[in-house]
Formats: structure tokens, C-alpha cells, sequence
């Protein structure tokens, strides 16, 4: 299925009145403040997320999955509908991978259908977190940092067989996220597991093309829950600095402790130059995946601060950064899910670019904190869907995603194509 563009041209025109008004206003009221309203619309349609391979199906919990209904079932589904969801935003314009899920087994022809719909390869990312059929060994006591050198053996040339299908593919680096770490007190030595985490990542990088970069991504438990192994940000930086000066931290925003000041992090990160990547979702708890925004927005807008910032004044030369939603949920239309998600990143992108950051500076040099306070929180309570709609309607996207979504019945044509009863490889 694909998204047809005149379809959406007529739907954005029969909205075209009501939205240039609201767009008018905000742009005057920007110039008004000294903000082109203009370059933040055309920095928004530049901006590109990647979407993952295994949030286009319904998710689940431990406790049960329940069907959408014209789930992707094989990687060109998945092509097809990250596809589907760049023709509606103009802002998802690359998929990352997880192997073994998405082994293409013909490289060159995903490789065309890709570049057919727009899309690019973003990360590509491993998987130790679970025995695969007829594997040798184990990862039940941990894949990189495991005791028995012939897990971890097989854990490398795994993530080795990734970077080399991702080349074919043209992507340009690995994620590693790691499951390993332990349950109970005494169950694992400390030391030992960081010391051959660190030589296995070191074993990897070594195998990775000069232009590749590694993305190192942490989380303080889950699946395990006394130790993991690398459980923050600072054991990821520490690994990223032992591999080289092609490896990054990855911060995914659900993989905290409740109350964790992640603008921070984002800034001492970039301060070194080592944010290489980022796994939007949104949490109340823990790793819960929820849709960007729907939680803590003002959270998401000051994270985008600091981005901006760093952006801004990039002496430590951070690379720019892999986008990447990691959010997926089995209450809504996935492919809804990621729209609104979407939005929600652009939305707080849009809001952090409206903070004046000359005026910021003065404010904190003179030690003005309510006027900082108000700069920032004029910008977070700032409107700028407008800003949005237009930044998609340049990229010939829908200026409403997710009605001209519903109105084009895009799920049906799904459901028709490939059945109610099917169900996306992955989690
Ligand atoms: C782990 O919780 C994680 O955030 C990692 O990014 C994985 O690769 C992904 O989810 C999918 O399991
Ligand atoms: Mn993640
Ligand atoms: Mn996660």
C-alpha cells in the first residue's frame, strides 16, 4: 500500500483556510519577539526519525497481546509501512533494524523498495537479549559479559554479522543494547562482567568499517533486576571512551530511575562530544514505552533545550545525532502511535528553537531566575502546531497525519491486503 500525494494535496487545501490563519498569527506574533518563524519551519522539515523495525505491529505486555490486524509480517511490510508513515509526516525517513528480525534475504531488493519509498537505513541493532533457535550457547548468564568465553564468542560474531548485513543496506552504525546483569546479590561478579563487556565491545568495534559509529545504550534493569551491567549513562560513556572515538552513549528516555534529570545528562554528553543517539518514548514508571509526549511534554521541550543548545555551540564537535523512536503499545493503531509520536518530537523541537538563547544567557549571567524560568516556559506554552503543519505541508506530507490517515482508511486497505490474523516478527 502507498500513500497517494494528490490525495493529501486535496485534504490539506480543503483545510488551507483555516490553517494559514492560525499560521499567520503565530508567524506575526514570533517577528514580534524577534523569531523567524520561516527557519524554524524549514530546520522542522529537515528533521528525520527513524522508526523502528519492531514497533509497526501491535506490542504487548507479558500478560497477553492483542491483534491490530494488517500487521506487517516480513521486512517488506515494514518497508511499506514506515513508508506509509513518511508520505503522511515527511519526517520519518529512516528504519532501523533488529537482527535477527529483519535478516533481508535479498539485500539489494530491500535496499531499492527502500530508496523507492524515501527511506533510509538508520541504526542497525543487535540482539543478545534471547536464544535464538539451534543457537550454541547460551545467553541465559548474560551475552558479552558471560563467564564462558564461547557465549561471548558468539555474542561478538553476532553483533560482527550485524554491522556486515547493515553495510550491505548502507546504514552507518550499530546500536548494542545489553540485557546482561544479574538477578541476585553474589549471582555475578562485578568486575569480571564489566571487564569482558568491555573487551567484547572492544572486539566489535574493531570490526567496524572506518565510517561506522557504535552506539552504546544503557538501562538500570530490566530484564534483570539486582545488576545490570551497564546500567548508566556513565559505565556506557566510560565503554564508549575504552572503544574509541567512534563510539557513543545512546539515551533512550525510558531507561531511568524515576525522577532522573535526563536534560543533564544530554548536556554533559554533548559537553564530550559522546551523545551519539537517541530512543524516544515517554514513561510514568520505568521502561514503559509509552508515545512520545503523552507524559511528561515539558520534560521532552527542556531535553530539546539542551539539544539545541548543544547544537548551538558544538565545540566538543558531537556528531549529529541518530533519531529514533523506541515507543511501541497495544492499545493503539501502531502506525498512530508512531504519527503521534512524531508530532510530539516536532512539536518540542519547535518550542526549544523559540527559546531565545542570547536572552537566556544574559537572564542566567545576572543571575535573573524568574526571567529564565519565563523565557523557557514562554516558549514551552507557545502554540506551534502551526509551525509543524507547515513544516509537513513543504515536505508534501499531510498537514493532519493522522485524520488524512483515518480518512484514506489506511488501516482497512491493510487489514484487506494481509488479513486480521497476522502477527509482526519481533517483540
Ligand atoms: C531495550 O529496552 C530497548 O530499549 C533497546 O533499544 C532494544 O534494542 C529495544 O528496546 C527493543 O527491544
Ligand atoms: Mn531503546
Ligand atoms: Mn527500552
Amino acid at each position: 500500500m502507498k500513500i497517494d500525494k494528490s490525495r493529501l494535496e486535496e485534504l490539506n487545501q480543503s483545510k488551507e483556510w483555516l490553517h494559514s490563519g492560525t499560521l499567520n498569527g503565530l508567524l506575526d506574533n514570533l517577528a514580534s519577539q524577534n523569531i523567524d518563524g520561516q527557519a524554524i519551519i524549514e530546520q522542522l522539515s529537515k528533521f528525520q526519525v527513524a522508526i523502528p523495525s519492531w514497533a509497526l505491529g501491535a506490542g504487548g505486555t507479558r500478560f497477553g497481546r492483542y491483534n491490530f490486524g494488517g500487521e506487517p509480517s516480513n521486512l517488506e511490510q515494514k518497508i511499506y509501512d514506515v513508508g506509509i508513515i513518511h508520505s503522511l509526516t515527511g519526517s520519518a525517513g529512516a528504519i532501523s533494524l533488529h537482527i535477527p528480525w529483519d535478516i533481508p534475504s535479498d539485500a539489494q531488493a530491500i535496499k531499492e523498495l527502500a530508496s523507492d519509498l524515501d527511506i533510509k537505513f538508520d541504526a542497525v541493532n543487535s540482539n543478545t537479549f534471547q536464544d535464538q533457535k539451534g543457537q550454541k550457547h547460551s545467553y541465559k548468564f548474560g551475552s558479552l559479559c558471560n563467564e564462558s568465553s564461547e557465549s561471548r564468542n558468539q555474542a561478538v560474531a553476532h553483533n560482527i554479522e550485524v554491522i556486515k548485513i547493515g553495510e550491505q543496506l548502507g546504514s552507518k552504525s550499530i546500536t548494542v543494547w545489553l540485557a546482561d546483569g544479574s538477578s541476585f546479590p553474589g549471582q555475578m561478579n562485578f568486575r569480571r562482567a564489566l571487564d569482558h563487556t568491555s573487551d567484547s565491545l572492544k572486539r566489535i568495534y574493531a570490526e567496524m568499517p572506518s565510517d561506522w559509529s557504535m552506539f552504546i545504550e544503557y538501562k538500570p534493569y530490566e530484564p534483570h533486576f539486582y545488576h545490570t551491567v551497564i546500567q548508566d549513562w556513565g559505565t556506557s560513556f566510560m565503554l564508549a571512551n575504552e572503544c574509541g572515538d567512534r563510539a557513543y552513549t545512546l539515551v533512550d528516555l525510558g531507561h531511568h530511575l524515576p525522577n532522573t534529570n535526563i536534560e543533564h545528562i544530554v548536556s554533559t554528553l554533548m559537553y564530550k562530544g559522546k551523545l551519539g543517539g537517541f530512543h524516544f518514548n515517554d514513561s510514568k514508571y520505568g521502561d514503559d514505552d509509552l508515545t512520545v509526549g503523552s507524559i511528561k511534554p515539558y520534560q521532552l521541550f527542556l531535553i530539546f533545550n539542551e539539544l539545541v543548545f548543544g547544537m548551538l555551540n558544538n565545540n566538543a564537535e558531537n556528531p549529529d545525532l541518530s533519531w529514533m523512536i523506541d515507543a511501541s503499545h497495544n492499545l493503539k493503531d501502531p502506525l498512530e502511535d508512531l504519527m503521534e509520536s512524531l508530532d510530539a518530537i516536532l512539536i518540542a523541537y519547535a518550542q526549544a528553537l523559540l527559546v531565545d538563547q542570547a536572552l537566556l544567557k544574559e537572564a542566567q549571567q545576572n543571575h535573573d531566575v524568574s526571567y529564565c524560568q519565563q523565557i523557557l516556559q514562554n516558549a514551552f506554552r507557545t502554540d506551534v502546531r502551526p509551525l509543524v503543519r507547515q513544516a509537513r505541508i513543504n515536505n508534501n506530507a499531510a498537514s493532519n497525519p493522522i485524520e488524512a490517515y483515518r480518512k484514506l482508511k489506511v488501516r482497512k486497505t491493510l487489514i484487506d491486503e494481509r488479513g486480521m490474523d497476522v502477527t509482526a516478527t519481533g517483540l
